[in-house]
């Protein structure tokens, strides 16, 4: 049976911290590791991609901020830029990851090129696309416009399928494909990172995000603030974002010697293997990849049960759910892991095996592999 050819892809997402990001970052260095050509089209470089990788290739978006805009454009020369990349380097696939404003750009991009030049699009909504700007009168109709043009559409959870059903209205099959972590090796040894962060006897309980306003921090502080003396950790916040506004809180609520912030970090893995116990206090989330994160390194997580974490990992097997909001119910779920080493770690193995069985590049991006083949096959039967 003849191999089928490598595809040459492009994808476009935010450079920057976020899950969407580094979702789109991992899957593109998977692709060009199973042969594919990968070009990424972004205002910059996504921030964990490697140098030198091959069949690698990043191509910026220059925006220029003329006098007459009172906001500068991004959506038309990153449009500009789609089209020209797909035209030079002929790309079989536009894959975009959070629709706005890339599916719309993807859509634009499609149109200024001539027929049999066009790329397949195929757009995954992340989360807070369609659960927050999908409601949004200024954005949803132009969402569902781009949902239409794509190719495929495909969202990171069967919650956010179901979501994006429910506010924008998608006439046509949503594939869902949950995401995929593939941990590099940590820099530094464990104990070498619990030296850094001061810990003796203490449990180290991890939160990594970007801060923004669904993360809710708000509460993360709270409910930390609420485990008794009587259960000894420190509160490792990896900041993906500015951590100064909640400073004011740390110190109110007398968390002080507890709270340890580490921003921008990219050596990941040499926290997550050092952390005993995750804490996620989100009001909103599709995913939540810093969870399957953790899971990897064999620790499990106190979450709050919203959206796509059900999905991701299972309460009272490799970790525990417990309701949005409930400060004292997330106090009381950490100080019984702090409390039960034992079960903690059975928690932890589960929560590895359940990473390693359904949530890896193994697994994962074949399925992406496979749609791509499928639409292109369409597109290229359409055109007969
Ligand atoms: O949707 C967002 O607010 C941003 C996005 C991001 O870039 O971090 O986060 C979403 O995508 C991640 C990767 O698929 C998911 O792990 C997050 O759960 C999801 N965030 C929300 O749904 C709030």
């Amino acid at each position: 049976m003849a191999t089928a050819r490598p595809l040459k892809i492009g994808i476009t997402c935010y450079p920057s911290v976020g899950g969407s990001g580094i979702l789109a970052t991992a899957l593109g260095e998977e692709l060009a590791k199973r042969g594919h050509e990968i070009h990424f089209i972004s205002y910059g470089r996504p921030i964990r991609l490697p140098e030198g990788a091959p069949r690698i290739f990043f191509h910026p978006v220059v925006i220029n901020d003329y006098g007459l805009f009172k906001y500068p454009d991004y959506t038309l020369p990153l449009s500009v830029k789609m089209a020209e990349v797909s035209r030079d380097h002929g790309l079989d696939v536009l894959h975009v990851h959070y629709a706005v404003p890339h599916a719309t750009a993807a859509v634009l991009a499609r149109s200024m090129l001539p027929l049999g030049k066009k790329p397949v699009l195929v757009t995954t909504l992340h989360g807070t696309d369609t659960t927050l700007l999908g409601r949004d009168p200024g954005y949803g109709p132009a969402i569902s416009h781009a949902l239409a043009c794509s190719d495929a559409v495909t969202t990171v959870s069967e919650y956010l399928r179901q979501e994006t059903e429910r506010l924008l209205a998608v006439a046509r099959p949503i594939d869902v494909i949950h995401n995929f972590f593939e941990p590099k090796q940590p820099t530094r040894s464990r104990a070498a990172v619990r030296r850094e962060l001061g810990l003796g006897r203490e449990a180290l309980v991890l939160h990594a995000s970007n801060l923004r306003a669904p993360k809710r921090i708000d509460l993360l502080l709270e409910a930390a603030s609420r485990v008794r003396p009587d259960y000894p950790f420190k509160l490792v916040i990896l900041a993906g974002g500015d951590f100064a506004p909640f400073e004011e809180d740390v110190r109110r609520l007398g968390l002080a010697d507890r709270v340890i912030v580490r921003q921008n970090v990219t050596a990941m893995e040499d926290y997550l293997q050092a952390a005993d116990l995750g804490l996620f206090t989100s009001e909103s989330e599709s995913f939540c990849l810093s969870i399957l994160e953790a899971m990897n390194f064999g620790c499990p997580s106190v979450a709050t049960a919203v959206g796509g974490i059900p999905e991701v990992m299972v309460s009272g097997k490799s970790g525990l759910l417990v309701p949005f909001g409930d400060a004292d119910g997330l106090a009381r779920a950490v100080e019984s892991m702090i409390a039960d080493p034992a079960r903690r770690r059975a928690m932890g193995r589960a929560a590895k095996t359940r990473a390693r069985t359904l949530f890896t590049a193994a697994k994962i991006v074949p399925r992406y592999e496979a749609l791509y083949r499928r639409v292109c096959a369409a597109a290229l039967a359409g055109c007969e």
